[in-house]
């Protein structure tokens, strides 16, 4: 178990290792104070919900409680290891404001009921809406961070049993982009590389990833091979100065929004020194003179200017990027939600194709996930795509689809994509949606531009429909709560960024009248009482494991291949990566080990889109470009962001994490070691813009842009010149203003962000906004409350502590 203060020293102890070598156990745990792990009745795998890392560990039972967690040594992903956010997290569920029951709005309160009387309103209102408007009029908004088997069916009822086209996830503020570029490039969704590829990797380029907070036994993996022999040179792009930027070999910091310029100019110069594996590029890969023509004009002289990063820095990054012969790229937010997004997450494959860099051990592109089951939520359709990775743009697949689920290929709405989460939310303003189920997501807190969000949540004419464990700031402005049970207490099945299944069991029981949303959404179809088209249940499955047996019926033969598992296999393994078929029973390593099967046009998920408008392609047009199936290069030109500073605004506004939280910390804010490692919103700005203006550490100030404004202590750090950076996890609700923050400045950041997404993958753009910075009180002598062991740490130090009992 742990004795040092993870808190301190959030990745603990090194175990060096050398290329090739096996990544040493070290097995990381944390018990309630008084008890022993003599005193531990029970042991329950699972693995961390809270990032995509996936990371297996063990639930500490006693008297039917939670009592501690401790990595497995065994598994493939973590090697025993975890970070603080799970070694502590744990304890969030048995917070004392637990919802424990249904709530219902009535005379404008919401009061406590039974669970007959919430779910028969939600009932009569779905009937009513289908009787009166169609099934269009109902819409499903749900997460990352629930099972497959739950996921699957969400996306059963909503897909055939209501046939409604507006289903997504807060995977659309996620991974949108991600599942996004794999299609774009690959033809379909699925994680090409492994973590594995870190213990082989001669040079790991992280861009826009703040892996050392967001993914910290990754980074641990990374740090340990730093301290090994043959350690691996680093890359990292990131106008932050992060945990990662201070052990990078370069460290490039882009003014916000200009990946696609920094990008294209590393591309140009790998194409100029001919570092390009022409007989792989000749064999595998379409586009590649399109692309030498787009980026034959970015000179690094040219990016230099509009990333305002030395162009001697840039040609550095490419030479490094260029010499590898085993090259890990990962990729996230700093991409994923920036300018450009897909356009910029694309080029990182484009890296990738031209220098011949997949499908074997270190030589492979991370395009992250970021929640625990994002890519559950991806595959099995609740996301925005259709189950299985299937094309709704292609007939034969919607049939496949059809005689899966036996209802008809005409009840499965694909007129258009499945709609993206904040064209639902538009919808639900102009009145044409009018039921909204909300499933483990707090949008009044995580979506863009909160003062509009409110008010459409709020709204009379939509009828709100909110499942959560805490009465959250969008449960407060619901019709209905369903009070749900969450991680070990309720079994299924997930998935994380490098594809590996676990099989996350239940350690206790749920309070009060709390249910796992499996059972919710199977309460819900039977209620509706949805077919198929031969008058049986559409939905036939009545517990997890038959729910999963489903969901492999439906993945068969697709790339997320779930044939070759089982609960019964998962019990006995730790941790397999699909596709697992009867042909590959231990699951598959890497894809693309062998080309391009998806991306031929009758198996792609997506014909494509023009990187630009975001158009969707047709299917003509997709074969004349690739007729042969093969992996495509798409060049794409650097165009400004939408909204650049302005004399009123003069900074560049970005948004992100912190270590010690998750998102809206539901639950980490719930966690005392946690909550107290970083207790408030902060804002950061670089000493250079802090000087002109005035401003010192830990002054109040107001962030404004033109959409809100956001009140914070000033943290000095390292930060590129130029750029301001809030945490977006501080909503309100353990705020001493109790429920909404008054009119005028709030702490959450996205009272200030733009309402705007990426025209390809139609994820929202959080990271550029213009902003200014202003006085409103002087510190008296205190810092801000930001943590120090962080990419938050202050130019002049004092220390974040206080995981030790
Ligand atoms: N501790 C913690 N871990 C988490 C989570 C959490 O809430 N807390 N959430 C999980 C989830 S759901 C996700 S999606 C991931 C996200 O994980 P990350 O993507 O690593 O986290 P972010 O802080 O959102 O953004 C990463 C970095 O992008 C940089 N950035 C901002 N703008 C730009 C830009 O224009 N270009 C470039 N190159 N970089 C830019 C920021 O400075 C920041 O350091 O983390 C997962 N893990
Ligand atoms: N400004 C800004 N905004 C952002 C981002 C950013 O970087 N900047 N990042 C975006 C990203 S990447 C993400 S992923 C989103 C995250 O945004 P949200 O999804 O809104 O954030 P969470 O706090 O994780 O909300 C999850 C909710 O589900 C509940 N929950 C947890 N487990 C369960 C369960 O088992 N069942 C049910 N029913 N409920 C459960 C939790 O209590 C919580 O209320 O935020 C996005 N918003
Ligand atoms: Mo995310």
């Amino acid at each position: 178990m742990v004795d040092e203060d993870r808190i301190a020293a959030p990745w603990g102890a090194r175990t060096p290792y050398a290329p090739g070598e096996p990544w040493p156990v070290r097995v990381d745990g944390q018990l309630q104070d008084g008890i022993g792990p003599d005193d531990v009745e029970r042991w329950v795998p699972t693995a961390s919900l809270l990032h995509s890392n996936g990371d297996a560990m063990d639930i500490a039972v006693r008297d039917g409680r939670m009592v501690g967690v401790r990595g497995r040594a065994g598994d493939r992903v973590n090697h025993g290891r975890l970070g603080p956010k799970d070694l502590f997290g744990w304890q969030a569920g048995a917070s004392p404001d637990r919802l424990t029951r249904p709530l219902i709005r009535e005379g404008g309160r919401l009061v406590e009921c039974d669970g007959e009387t919430a779910m028969g309103r939600v009932v009569a209102r779905s009937k009513e809406l289908l009787d009166q408007r169609g099934p269009g009029s109902i819409g499903f908004y749900t997460t990352g961070q629930l099972f497959l088997e739950e996921y699957y069916t969400l996306a059963v009822i909503a897909h055939a049993g209501i046939g409604t086209n507006h289903l997504d996830g807060n995977t659309r503020l996620c991974t949108a982009t991600a599942a996004e570029s794999l299609k774009q490039t690959f033809g379909s969704d699925g994680q090409p590389g492994s973590y594995t590829d870190i213990d082989h990797a001669d040079t790991i380029a992280l861009f826009g990833h703040n892996m050392a907070e967001t993914q910290a036994v990754s980074w641990m993996r990374i740090l340990d091979r730093l301290a090994g022999a043959s350690p691996p040179r680093l890359v990292c792009v990131d106008p932050r100065a992060t945990p990662v930027a201070q052990r990078a070999t370069v460290h490039l910091a882009p003014r916000g929004g200009t990946n696609v310029a920094l990008l294209n100019a590393l591309l140009h110069e790998i194409i100029r020194t001919d570092r390009v594996d022409h007989a792989y590029v000749r064999e595998h890969a379409v586009g590649y003179e399109e692309l030498t023509k787009c980026v034959a004009p970015c000179t690094p002289a040219w990016a230099a200017e509009i990333c305002d990063v030395p162009a001697r820095a840039i040609a550095e990054a490419a030479e490094i990027l260029g010499a590898s012969q085993r090259l890990l790229s990962t990729v996230l937010q700093g991409v994923y939600q920036s300018h450009q997004a897909t356009a910029a997450a694309v080029q990182i494959n484009n890296l990738h194709l031209l220098r011949g860099m997949l499908g074997r051990p270190g030589a492979g592109v991370l395009q992250m996930n970021g929640q625990p089951t994002a890519q559950n939520t991806r595959e099995c359709g609740a996301n925005g795509d259709l189950p299985g990775f299937r094309n709704w743009q292609n007939e034969a697949h919607i049939a496949d689809l059809a005689r899966v689920w036996n209802v008809e290929p005409l009840s499965i709405p694909h007129y258009g994509p499945p709609t993206h989460a904040l064209q639902m939310f538009r919808y639900a303003e102009q009145g044409s949606i009018g039921m909204l189920w909300i499933s483990g997501t707090n949008p009044a807190v995580s979506l863009p531009e909160l003062a509009r969000i409110r008010a459409i949540l709020s709204g009379e004419g939509l009828f709100t429909v909110v499942q959560d464990l805490f009465l959250t700031e969008t449960a407060q402005l619901a019709d209905v709560v369903l009070p749900a049970a969450t991680w070990g207490e309720k079994t299924g099945t997930f998935t994380n960024a490098d594809r590996t299944v676990h099989l996350s069991g239940k350690a206790v029981e749920p309070p009060g009248q709390a249910r796992p949303d499996l059972e919710i959404f199977l309460d819900y179809a039977r209620r509706m009482d949805f077919r198929d088209k031969d008058g049986a249940p559409l939905v036939s499955w009545h517990d997890a494991e038959s729910a999963f047996e489903a969901w492999k019926r439906c993945s068969a033969g697709r790339p997320c291949d779930y044939t070759g598992l089982s609960y019964a296999k998962l019990r006995g393994a730790d941790g397999i990566q699909w596709p697992c078929t009867e042909q590959a029973p231990g699951g598959t390593e890497r894809l693309y080990a062998e080309g391009f099967t998806w991306a031929h046009s009758e198996a792609a998920e997506s014909y494509g889109k023009d990187l630009v408008t975001g158009a969707a392609f047709e299917e003509a047009d997709y074969r004349v470009r690739n007729p042969d199936g093969k992996a495509m290069l798409r060049a794409a030109e650097y165009v400004p962001p939408h909204e650049e500073p302005t004399p009123q605004f003069p900074l560049r506004l970005t948004t992100g994490r912190t270590l010690y939280h998750f998102h809206t910390r539901t639950k980490t804010g719930r966690v005392p070691q946690l909550n107290a490692a970083a207790p408030e919103v902060w804002v950061e700005l670089s000493a250079a813009d802090a000087a002109r203006d005035g401003l010192g550490e830990g002054d109040l100030v107001e962030v404004a842009t033109p959409r809100g404004r956001v009140h914070a202590r000033l943290r000095i750090s390292g930060i590129r010149e130029g750029v301001a950076f809030l945490p977006f996890h501080y909503g309100y609700w353990d705020t001493p203003l109790g429920h909404r923050p008054p009119d005028g400045a709030g702490r959450a950041a996205n009272e200030t962000t733009i309402t705007d997404w990426d025209p390809v993958s139609k994820q929202p753009l959080y990271k550029t906004s213009a902003a200014r910075v202003t006085l409103i009180a002087r510190s008296e002598g205190q810092p801000s409350p930001a943590p120090t062991a962080t990419a938050s740490a202050p130019v002049r130090a004092h220390r974040t502590h206080g995981g030790q009992r």
